[in-house]
């Protein structure tokens, strides 16, 4: 059995973070045209089935963007007799029910409703060649057990128990016990003790396939497309086979338009301006390069770049600026993709000795020692003073996190200690090179 699997389709929703100066038409980053070019590879690839793990149609948009192109590829697929089965992610328990009621010919079968699993046999050529069980989120929270009643459900197919299982469900796996707060949390361990020849789960967006010592495995599709900068690396469809006594083999398809990445780059050795302009280019060509060698098939059409710049330089207080103009306008090609940058974080540090400083009576002294507490990474080293600012940091940056404003945009983790640090640390170093500066200090 070959199939195409795919989750977090988010249809309605489409990549935010391209750099405007691209002129790059927004539409072509909607998911939607991910979806286009799946339902492609599945007619392409021959496959038996297309199986969706959730969230295929987003929350926020999830009537007028996003059925249209979901039930468009359903009937294509149709017409060419592959079989598409989904189970709901918390963003669409309610809307799949609903397209999978209008689809007439029956090609679309949510599984799994209201967090039952649910079991099927698929048969090819009048045999029975594959088992598949599903699970639906019930709703958009749940926190109770996701394999409750998954073992029941086995007891009627002892007939077709040479065909392999394939579990599939919309939650979160993890190898720690599970938090509270994730959705439908599963531990690993709990479906290796499971019969599944593949357990599939929707929900987290970075794509993993997780083969086990004896032929199963667990594959984690992630997002068809990725929303945001936070995103990186390769999304898009798995192309999985599973048979009797073989082991499971899944490949990610790379299909999307956008491919977001972190880079790095360390301008401890840069003297000029004008250097960091060729630090920079040299960073998003790398980039770039290594994202077309994940490109097989010409998907591709922007890498967007989160620069982190790091690094003791002269140029501390020069390097904003330079790097604000340059994600303005720089704009890599090759092969008719572009890379940009998307967005800056900025955490280089001016040529200062902390260890000369510390022991100033004055305010300069006050900063460099909560900078040298802070670089000592060991909670014991912040005094009372420092640890109450950082506490009151964590409060400032979860209460924006938090802004109604923000809500439609959300996604990204809540900020903890370890942000506000990071925020004190780099305010820290550009209010001690001012004062440095303002009082000329040796
Ligand atoms: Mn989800």
């Amino acid at each position: 059995m070959k199939f195409l699997c795919a989750s977090d389709l988010h249809l309605g929703r489409r990549a935010v973070g391209i750099p405007d100066h691209l002129g790059l038409d927004p539409g072509r980053f909607a998911t939607s045209a991910v979806w286009d070019l799946a339902v492609e590879l599945a007619l392409r690839e021959r496959v038996d089935l297309v199986l969706l793990a959730g969230d295929i149609v987003d929350r926020e948009n999830r009537l007028y963007e996003a059925l249209g192109p979901l039930e468009r590829g359903v009937n294509t697929l149709g017409r060419h007799g592959i079989a598409v089965y989904a189970v709901a992610g918390e963003d669409d328990f309610d809307t799949l029910r609903r397209v999978a009621d209008n689809d007439d010919g029956d090609t679309l079968t949510p599984l799994g409703r209201d967090g039952h699993w649910q079991r099927l046999t698929v048969e090819r050529d009048g045999r029975a060649a594959l088992r598949l069980a599903g699970w639906s989120a019930p709703g958009q929270r749940f926190h109770g057990s996701v394999l409750a009643g998954f073992a029941e459900g086995a007891t009627d197919e002892r007939a077709d128990a040479s065909a392999p299982l394939v579990a599939m469900f919309h939650g979160t796996v993890s190898d720690q016990p599970r938090a509270a707060t994730d959705f439908a949390a599963v531990e690993q361990k709990q479906l290796d003790g499971q019969e599944a020849s593949l357990w599939i789960a929707g929900h987290e967006h970075t794509p993993r396939f997780a083969p086990n010592d004896d032929g199963t495995g667990l594959l984690v599709p992630g997002a068809i497309c990725p929303l945001h900068a936070a995103e990186t690396g390769p999304h898009g469809v798995w192309v999985v086979e599973v048979a009797p006594e073989t082991p499971v083999s899944a490949h990610l398809v790379a299909l999307a338009p956008i491919r977001f990445e972190a880079v790095r780059v360390d301008l401890s050795d840069v003297v000029e301006p004008a250097d960091v302009e060729a630090v920079l280019i040299r960073a998003l060509h790398d980039a770039l390069a290594a994202a077309l060698r994940e490109d097989p098939h010409g998907n591709l059409l922007c890498v967007s770049c989160r620069v982190h710049l790091a690094g003791q330089t002269r140029l501390h207080g020069d390097v904003p600026t330079i790097v604000q103009d340059l994600a303005r306008t720089l704009d890599i090609q090759e092969r008719g993709v572009v890379a940009a940058i998307g967005d800056v974080v900025v955490e280089t540090r001016p040529p200062l000795d902390l260890d000369l400083l510390v022991r100033r009576p004055d305010s300069v002294g006050e900063i460099a020692r909560l900078l040298a507490a802070l670089d000592a990474d060991d909670p014991a080293e912040l005094s009372d003073a420092q640890r109450e600012l950082v506490g009151r940091g964590v409060t400032r940056l979860q209460a924006i996190h938090r802004a109604r404003v923000f809500a439609a945009v959300a996604g990204d983790r809540e900020p903890d200690a370890e942000d506000a640090k990071r925020e004190l640390r780099r305010q820290g170093w550009n209010v001690l090179a001012g004062l440095i500066q303002q009082r000329e200090v040796e």
